[in-house]
């Protein structure tokens, strides 16, 4: 489930809002060790969360303390504060990092964590397994040498734009309001697109305007069958009409949306041995809606 996480800069509470689809299913305040409520602020900021593959992809967040440049990760089980741990280095050694470096975006698919630096212009990448920076590289262009981009250039977000399983990056530029995406393979530019609206032309989109994020976000379009989906209800229906002269089947959207998520489910399944319960899931949910 994605969630949106706030923070309260006057009370100093983070909260979570767990979403299901655009509705808010619940909120929760963080909850220290303890049990209590959490209350931090400055010096210490959220700069998003990523996920845990050691710990069953629980989302950890990641805060950063401008006095110290301590990096710390809060590894949640819900909304409960599992633990919190200061970022190590690829040695097993804390790591402390500040301005001119600044923690610009996280990546949730492939953990990691954004660096810009404002005095060079490099962008740096730490790959992260669990607290630990299990790799870093500064990001490289097309031709494999390393890019230095600032101002009027701000990277506003990360996420996998492409289904590539590499997180892309998200510039926008300040004074030609032009936002433009880097797709990545790791640290390296596989490829890089301006936005383009709807109709293909590029789109210019800035102040009062300003992203704040990036993440997996559905629309309404499952409502629609997808011309697969509507090749396989067309074939059954001619089928039925064939053998029986039984009316054709109509789609129901919410059985449709059921066996999307459990497709997806398994699609992101990387054990496909594993798959014998959600699988019978699914072949129920599609026999329900065959009229099986
Ligand atoms: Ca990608």
């Amino acid at each position: 489930m994605t969630g949106i996480l706030w923070h309260n800069r006057a009370t100093n509470e983070t909260q979570i809002w767990f979403m299901d689809g655009r509705q808010i299913s619940s909120r929760a305040t963080v909850l220290a060790e303890n049990g209590n409520p959490v209350f931090i602020g400055l010096p210490w900021s959220i700069f998003g969360a990523v996920s845990d593959p050691s710990q069953f992809t629980q989302p950890n967040i990641v805060w950063h303390n401008s006095d110290t440049n301590e990096t710390q990760l809060w590894g949640m089980f819900n909304f409960d504060l599992n633990d919190r741990q200061t970022v190590l280095d690829e040695t097993g050694e804390p790591i402390f990092i500040g301005s001119p470096w600044r923690i610009v975006a996280t990546q949730d698919k492939q953990p990691g964590i954004v660096w810009h630096n404002a005095d060079t212009n490099e962008t740096q990448i730490w790959f992260m397994d669990g607290a630990r920076i299990r790799g870093r590289g500064t990001v490289l262009a097309e031709d494999g040498s390393p890019i230095f981009i600032g101002l009027p250039w701000s990277i506003v977000g990360a996420g996998d734009f492409d289904g590539s399983g590499s997180s892309d990056i998200v510039w926008h530029n300040a004074d030609t309001n032009e936002t433009q995406i880097w797709f990545m393979d790791g640290a390296r530019i596989r490829g890089r697109g301006t936005v383009l609206a709807e109709d293909g032309s590029p789109i210019f989109i800035g102040l009062p305007w300003s992203i704040v994020g990036a993440g997996i976000f559905t629309r309404d379009r499952f409502r629609q069958p997808t011309s697969d989906e509507q090749r396989i209800i067309d074939r059954t229906n001619e089928e039925r009409q064939r053998v029986g002269g039984c009316a054709p089947l109509q789609l129901d959207p919410r059985l449709m949306r059921a066996a999307r998520a459990h497709s997806l489910d398994l699609a992101g399944n990387p054990n496909l041995t594993a798959v014998g319960t959600p699988n019978l899931v699914m072949w129920g949910v599609m026999a329900r809606w065959a009229g099986m």
